[in-house]
Protein backbone atom coordinates (compact mmCIF):
# COMPACT_ATOMS: atom_id res chain seq x y z
CA UNK A 1 0.00 0.00 0.00
CA UNK A 2 1.20 3.32 -0.61
CA UNK A 3 2.12 5.15 2.30
CA UNK A 4 2.16 9.43 2.72
CA UNK A 5 3.77 10.58 5.39
CA UNK A 6 5.27 14.43 6.41
CA UNK A 7 6.31 16.52 9.18
CA UNK A 8 3.13 19.61 10.59
CA UNK A 9 4.47 22.06 12.61
CA UNK A 10 1.94 23.92 14.90
CA UNK A 11 3.32 27.47 15.36
CA UNK A 12 1.44 30.97 16.50
CA UNK A 13 1.51 32.89 19.41
CA UNK A 14 1.77 32.07 22.75
CA UNK A 15 -0.89 30.72 24.56
CA UNK A 16 -3.32 30.43 21.39
CA UNK A 17 -3.59 26.84 21.77
CA UNK A 18 -0.99 24.87 20.19
CA UNK A 19 -0.11 22.50 22.91
CA UNK A 20 -4.02 21.76 23.19
CA UNK A 21 -4.21 21.44 19.56
CA UNK A 22 -1.60 18.44 19.70
CA UNK A 23 -3.18 16.86 22.37
CA UNK A 24 -6.74 16.76 20.79
CA UNK A 25 -5.24 15.47 17.88
CA UNK A 26 -3.02 12.87 19.81
CA UNK A 27 -5.72 11.73 21.97
CA UNK A 28 -3.25 12.10 24.50
CA UNK A 29 -1.97 14.29 26.96
CA UNK A 30 1.62 14.67 25.42
CA UNK A 31 2.31 18.33 25.61
CA UNK A 32 2.04 20.50 28.84
CA UNK A 33 -0.75 22.77 28.86
CA UNK A 34 -1.50 25.75 31.42
CA UNK A 35 -3.46 29.14 31.31
CA UNK A 36 -0.09 31.10 30.86
CA UNK A 37 1.74 32.14 27.59
CA UNK A 38 5.08 31.03 27.21
CA UNK A 39 4.29 27.22 28.91
CA UNK A 40 6.21 25.80 26.16
CA UNK A 41 9.88 26.09 25.54
CA UNK A 42 10.75 23.19 23.01
CA UNK A 43 9.28 21.82 19.61
CA UNK A 44 7.68 18.28 20.99
CA UNK A 45 6.78 15.96 18.22
CA UNK A 46 3.59 13.86 18.81
CA UNK A 47 2.95 11.19 15.86
CA UNK A 48 -0.23 10.18 14.23
CA UNK A 49 0.08 7.22 12.36
CA UNK A 50 -3.66 5.51 10.81
CA UNK A 51 -3.52 3.14 8.22
CA UNK A 52 -1.23 4.45 5.27
CA UNK A 53 -0.74 7.87 6.44
CA UNK A 54 1.66 8.94 9.61
CA UNK A 55 1.94 12.45 10.51
CA UNK A 56 4.32 13.74 12.71
CA UNK A 57 3.01 16.80 14.32
CA UNK A 58 5.21 19.54 16.02
CA UNK A 59 4.35 21.43 18.69
CA UNK A 60 6.36 25.20 19.23
CA UNK A 61 7.08 27.75 21.84
CA UNK A 62 4.58 31.04 21.06
CA UNK A 63 6.14 33.25 18.13
CA UNK A 64 7.83 36.39 19.82
CA UNK A 65 10.39 38.98 19.67
CA UNK A 66 13.38 37.10 21.47
CA UNK A 67 14.16 38.95 24.60
CA UNK A 68 16.74 37.17 26.31
CA UNK A 69 18.98 33.32 25.67
CA UNK A 70 16.42 31.49 26.82
CA UNK A 71 14.00 33.04 24.10
CA UNK A 72 16.37 33.02 21.43
CA UNK A 73 16.84 29.29 21.87
CA UNK A 74 13.08 28.86 22.25
CA UNK A 75 12.63 30.85 18.65
CA UNK A 76 15.20 28.57 17.29
CA UNK A 77 13.03 25.67 18.03
CA UNK A 78 10.48 27.22 15.72
CA UNK A 79 13.09 27.71 12.85
CA UNK A 80 14.18 23.88 13.22
CA UNK A 81 10.69 22.91 13.24
CA UNK A 82 9.46 24.62 10.18
CA UNK A 83 12.65 24.13 7.67
CA UNK A 84 11.85 20.70 7.37
CA UNK A 85 8.21 20.63 7.00
CA UNK A 86 5.44 19.74 5.00
CA UNK A 87 2.20 21.95 6.02
CA UNK A 88 2.55 24.47 8.58
CA UNK A 89 -0.14 25.36 10.83
CA UNK A 90 -0.27 28.95 11.69
CA UNK A 91 -2.76 28.57 15.09
CA UNK A 92 -4.43 32.16 15.72
CA UNK A 93 -6.19 32.98 18.46
CA UNK A 94 -9.42 33.80 17.00
CA UNK A 95 -11.38 35.55 19.57
CA UNK A 96 -8.18 37.86 19.44
CA UNK A 97 -7.74 38.14 15.83
CA UNK A 98 -6.02 41.30 14.24
CA UNK A 99 -5.06 41.51 10.94
CA UNK A 100 -1.75 43.16 11.28
CA UNK A 101 -0.16 40.81 13.92
CA UNK A 102 -1.49 37.71 11.43
CA UNK A 103 0.24 39.96 8.95
CA UNK A 104 3.69 39.85 10.87
CA UNK A 105 3.58 36.37 11.12
CA UNK A 106 2.34 35.47 7.88
CA UNK A 107 5.09 37.50 6.03
CA UNK A 108 7.80 36.10 7.89
CA UNK A 109 6.85 32.59 7.40
CA UNK A 110 5.85 32.64 3.74
CA UNK A 111 9.12 35.07 2.44
CA UNK A 112 11.10 32.68 4.69
CA UNK A 113 9.08 29.22 3.15
CA UNK A 114 8.24 29.77 -0.18
CA UNK A 115 7.68 26.03 -1.31
CA UNK A 116 5.85 25.38 2.19
CA UNK A 117 2.25 25.05 2.47
CA UNK A 118 0.79 27.03 4.99
CA UNK A 119 -2.51 26.75 6.75
CA UNK A 120 -4.12 29.31 8.72
CA UNK A 121 -6.04 27.38 12.13
CA UNK A 122 -8.43 30.15 13.74
CA UNK A 123 -8.71 28.47 17.28
CA UNK A 124 -11.00 28.75 20.15
CA UNK A 125 -13.99 29.14 17.96
CA UNK A 126 -16.09 27.45 20.94
CA UNK A 127 -16.19 30.95 22.43
CA UNK A 128 -17.76 32.04 19.60
CA UNK A 129 -20.80 32.79 17.56
CA UNK A 130 -20.94 30.95 13.67
CA UNK A 131 -21.24 34.06 11.78
CA UNK A 132 -18.48 35.95 13.54
CA UNK A 133 -16.17 32.81 12.59
CA UNK A 134 -18.01 33.48 8.94
CA UNK A 135 -16.59 36.58 9.16
CA UNK A 136 -13.17 36.02 10.18
CA UNK A 137 -12.63 33.09 8.19
CA UNK A 138 -14.39 35.60 5.03
CA UNK A 139 -11.88 38.58 6.22
CA UNK A 140 -8.77 36.06 6.21
CA UNK A 141 -9.49 34.86 3.01
CA UNK A 142 -9.57 38.47 1.50
CA UNK A 143 -6.27 39.36 2.87
CA UNK A 144 -3.73 36.67 2.88
CA UNK A 145 -3.18 33.53 0.68
CA UNK A 146 -2.93 30.59 3.17
CA UNK A 147 -2.74 27.42 1.16
CA UNK A 148 -6.27 26.49 3.48
CA UNK A 149 -8.10 27.99 6.62
CA UNK A 150 -9.42 25.43 9.14
CA UNK A 151 -10.76 26.67 11.72
CA UNK A 152 -11.17 24.57 15.21
CA UNK A 153 -11.87 24.41 19.25
CA UNK A 154 -8.90 22.45 20.17
CA UNK A 155 -10.38 22.22 23.66
CA UNK A 156 -14.01 20.75 22.11
CA UNK A 157 -11.87 19.02 19.68
CA UNK A 158 -14.05 20.61 17.11
CA UNK A 159 -13.51 20.11 13.77
CA UNK A 160 -10.08 18.76 14.22
CA UNK A 161 -11.04 15.61 11.86
CA UNK A 162 -11.51 18.19 9.43
CA UNK A 163 -8.01 19.65 9.88
CA UNK A 164 -6.61 16.02 9.69
CA UNK A 165 -8.43 15.52 6.64
CA UNK A 166 -7.02 18.61 5.24
CA UNK A 167 -3.53 18.30 6.05
CA UNK A 168 -3.54 14.63 4.28
CA UNK A 169 -4.69 15.59 0.93
CA UNK A 170 -1.03 17.73 1.02
CA UNK A 171 1.00 14.78 2.11
CA UNK A 172 3.63 13.50 0.19
CA UNK A 173 4.31 10.19 -0.96
CA UNK A 174 6.41 8.91 1.65
CA UNK A 175 7.65 5.76 3.69
CA UNK A 176 6.74 6.34 7.34
CA UNK A 177 9.40 7.94 9.50
CA UNK A 178 8.92 6.44 12.58
CA UNK A 179 7.54 2.71 14.00
CA UNK A 180 3.49 2.90 14.00
CA UNK A 181 3.61 1.98 17.91
CA UNK A 182 5.18 5.46 18.62
CA UNK A 183 3.44 8.15 19.79
CA UNK A 184 6.73 10.68 20.47
CA UNK A 185 10.68 10.03 19.24
CA UNK A 186 11.23 11.74 22.14
CA UNK A 187 12.75 10.19 25.98
CA UNK A 188 10.39 9.80 28.46
CA UNK A 189 12.94 11.49 30.49
CA UNK A 190 12.42 14.63 28.74
CA UNK A 191 7.99 14.67 29.73
CA UNK A 192 8.87 13.63 33.38
CA UNK A 193 10.92 17.13 33.20
CA UNK A 194 7.96 18.42 31.71
CA UNK A 195 4.88 17.24 33.92
CA UNK A 196 7.00 18.72 37.33
CA UNK A 197 7.06 22.06 35.17
CA UNK A 198 3.53 22.33 34.49
CA UNK A 199 2.83 21.74 37.95
CA UNK A 200 5.38 24.59 38.83
CA UNK A 201 3.56 26.28 36.53
CA UNK A 202 0.67 25.77 38.49
CA UNK A 203 1.46 26.37 41.80
CA UNK A 204 3.40 29.07 41.74
CA UNK A 205 2.63 33.25 40.67
CA UNK A 206 4.03 35.60 39.11
CA UNK A 207 7.47 35.52 37.30
CA UNK A 208 8.96 32.09 39.82
CA UNK A 209 7.62 29.35 37.15
CA UNK A 210 9.48 31.25 34.22
CA UNK A 211 12.56 31.28 36.10
CA UNK A 212 12.38 27.88 36.64
CA UNK A 213 14.58 24.65 34.72
CA UNK A 214 13.90 21.48 35.15
CA UNK A 215 16.30 18.75 35.16
CA UNK A 216 16.09 14.96 35.44
CA UNK A 217 19.57 14.22 37.08
CA UNK A 218 18.48 10.44 37.36
CA UNK A 219 16.03 8.21 36.39
CA UNK A 220 16.86 4.54 37.21
CA UNK A 221 14.80 1.95 35.71
CA UNK A 222 14.06 -0.74 38.36
CA UNK A 223 12.65 -4.23 37.44
CA UNK A 224 11.71 -4.82 41.01
CA UNK A 225 10.36 -1.81 42.62
CA UNK A 226 10.03 1.79 42.35
CA UNK A 227 11.86 3.74 39.35
CA UNK A 228 13.88 6.45 41.16
CA UNK A 229 13.90 9.69 39.65
CA UNK A 230 15.89 12.74 41.19
CA UNK A 231 15.19 16.10 39.31
CA UNK A 232 16.82 19.09 40.27
CA UNK A 233 14.99 22.68 39.75
CA UNK A 234 16.81 25.26 39.03
CA UNK A 235 16.31 28.72 40.00
CA UNK A 236 17.79 32.29 38.82
CA UNK A 237 18.09 33.72 42.23
CA UNK A 238 17.84 32.68 46.04
CA UNK A 239 14.90 34.63 47.19
CA UNK A 240 13.35 32.33 44.37
CA UNK A 241 14.64 28.85 45.64
CA UNK A 242 12.88 30.24 49.06
CA UNK A 243 9.80 30.57 47.47
CA UNK A 244 9.82 27.04 45.86
CA UNK A 245 10.21 25.79 49.49
CA UNK A 246 8.06 27.58 50.66
CA UNK A 247 7.51 27.55 54.77
CA UNK A 248 8.60 24.48 56.35
CA UNK A 249 9.42 22.99 52.78
CA UNK A 250 5.38 22.46 52.71
CA UNK A 251 5.43 23.79 49.08
CA UNK A 252 7.65 21.66 47.34
CA UNK A 253 6.25 18.87 49.30
CA UNK A 254 3.04 19.84 47.55
CA UNK A 255 4.77 19.88 44.37
CA UNK A 256 6.54 16.36 44.75
CA UNK A 257 3.19 14.90 45.68
CA UNK A 258 1.26 16.31 42.46
CA UNK A 259 4.16 15.43 40.27
CA UNK A 260 4.78 12.03 41.28
CA UNK A 261 1.18 11.16 40.45
CA UNK A 262 1.33 12.59 37.24
CA UNK A 263 4.29 11.04 36.66
CA UNK A 264 2.78 7.67 37.93
CA UNK A 265 0.35 7.91 35.42
CA UNK A 266 2.54 8.57 32.58
CA UNK A 267 4.89 5.88 33.31
CA UNK A 268 2.11 3.34 34.17
CA UNK A 269 4.16 2.24 36.95
CA UNK A 270 4.98 3.75 40.49
CA UNK A 271 8.05 6.08 41.15
CA UNK A 272 10.10 7.47 44.03
CA UNK A 273 10.60 11.27 43.23
CA UNK A 274 13.23 13.41 45.21
CA UNK A 275 13.34 17.21 44.00
CA UNK A 276 15.97 19.34 44.66
CA UNK A 277 16.18 23.21 44.00
CA UNK A 278 19.41 24.84 43.09
CA UNK A 279 20.41 28.50 42.14
CA UNK A 280 22.27 29.07 39.22
CA UNK A 281 22.38 32.65 38.64
CA UNK A 282 20.35 33.88 35.30
CA UNK A 283 20.62 31.02 33.62
CA UNK A 284 18.54 32.35 31.27
CA UNK A 285 21.12 34.17 29.63
CA UNK A 286 23.56 31.81 30.12
CA UNK A 287 24.76 30.32 26.61
CA UNK A 288 26.80 27.19 28.07
CA UNK A 289 23.56 26.12 30.19
CA UNK A 290 20.94 26.46 27.44
CA UNK A 291 23.08 24.83 24.86
CA UNK A 292 24.00 21.74 27.04
CA UNK A 293 20.13 21.49 28.26
CA UNK A 294 18.66 22.01 24.71
CA UNK A 295 20.89 19.41 23.39
CA UNK A 296 20.79 16.97 26.22
CA UNK A 297 17.92 15.88 26.41
CA UNK A 298 17.50 14.31 22.73
CA UNK A 299 15.50 16.90 21.24
CA UNK A 300 17.43 17.50 18.39
CA UNK A 301 17.10 13.95 17.21
CA UNK A 302 14.41 14.43 14.53
N1 LIG B 1 -11.92 28.16 25.02
C1 LIG B 1 -10.84 27.57 24.49
N2 LIG B 1 -9.67 27.61 25.15
C2 LIG B 1 -8.61 27.02 24.58
C3 LIG B 1 -8.68 26.35 23.32
N3 LIG B 1 -7.46 25.85 23.04
C4 LIG B 1 -6.65 26.18 24.06
N4 LIG B 1 -7.33 26.88 25.01
C5 LIG B 1 -6.81 27.41 26.27
O1 LIG B 1 -5.79 28.38 25.99
C6 LIG B 1 -4.76 28.33 26.97
C7 LIG B 1 -3.42 28.13 26.29
O2 LIG B 1 -3.39 26.84 25.72
P1 LIG B 1 -1.99 26.15 25.27
O3 LIG B 1 -2.35 24.93 24.50
O4 LIG B 1 -1.09 26.01 26.45
O5 LIG B 1 -1.43 27.28 24.30
P2 LIG B 1 -0.02 27.31 23.54
O6 LIG B 1 -0.26 27.96 22.23
O7 LIG B 1 0.57 25.96 23.51
O8 LIG B 1 0.80 28.29 24.49
P3 LIG B 1 2.42 28.44 24.64
O9 LIG B 1 3.00 27.08 24.84
O10 LIG B 1 2.55 29.29 25.85
O11 LIG B 1 2.89 29.12 23.41
C8 LIG B 1 -5.15 27.20 27.92
O12 LIG B 1 -5.79 27.76 29.04
C9 LIG B 1 -6.10 26.34 27.09
O13 LIG B 1 -7.02 25.61 27.88
C10 LIG B 1 -9.95 26.30 22.66
O14 LIG B 1 -10.15 25.74 21.59
N5 LIG B 1 -10.98 26.95 23.30
MG1 LIG C 1 2.34 25.26 24.28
Amino acid sequence: MQKFSGFVPIIGAPNAGKSTLLNAILGYKLSIVTAKPQTTRNRINGIYTKDNIQIIFVDTPGILDPKYKLQQFMSKEIASSVIDSDVILLLIDAKKYERNSLKKMYLKYKNELKNHKIFCVPNKIDLMQKEDVLILIDEISKNFKFDEIVPVSAVKAFNTDELLKTIIKYLPENDFYFNNELLTSHPEKFFVSEIIRQNILKLYKDEVPFSVYVDISEFKVREKGKDFINSLIIVERDSQKSIIIGESGKKIKKLGELSRKEIEDFLGKKVFLELFVKVRKDWKNDDVFLKKNFNKLGLNAI
